[in-house]
């Protein structure tokens, strides 16, 4: 009894977990019909989003460290992590699963044509996510 007590717990513990680690607040404003895109994106992906609309996202992104070169439309924060910007699931999903400890969150700076919610006919823009550190430094996180 008290074995499957606790395999019934375990269960519960880890599909409770999967859920809260898959929930993203996106910070944007009420116009912009790329940030519905990407959350549209990340919803076919899995993610359940909640989007908080606001006249201006700025205050948002200089609390979360981001820079007016590392930010993008909207901001996302999931898991304690930022994720500015049109940044591809696959890569969020990546950065959950890893939970780099260094890691302040990732950004697409600007709004690449082709990326998650950019998109525009066959046009795809060579870009980079960009991971930044708790000490604003950047590198590549991956290339598309
Ligand atoms: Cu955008």
């Amino acid at each position: 009894m008290s074995k499957l007590l606790t395999i019934i717990l375990c269960l519960f513990s880890l599909t409770s977990s999967i859920v809260i680690a898959q929930e993203i607040t996106v910070y944007k404003s009420p116009t912009c019909g790329c940030c519905d895109k990407w959350i549209t994106h990340l919803e076919q992906n899995g993610f359940t989003v909640k989007a908080q609309n606001m006249q201006d996202v700025t205050p948002k992104k200089i609390e979360l460290g981001l820079t007016p070169k590392t930010a993008s439309c909207h901001t996302g924060v999931i898991d304690g992590y930022f994720i500015e910007g049109h940044v591809p699931a696959e890569d969020i999903k990546r950065l959950l699963k890893e939970k780099p400890k260094n890691i302040a969150g990732l950004t697409v700076p600007g709004m690449p044509i082709g990326s998650p919610g950019m998109e525009q006919g066959n046009r795809k823009d060579a870009y980079n996510v960009l991971a930044m550190d708790k000490k604003g430094l950047i590198s590549i996180y991956a290339r598309y």
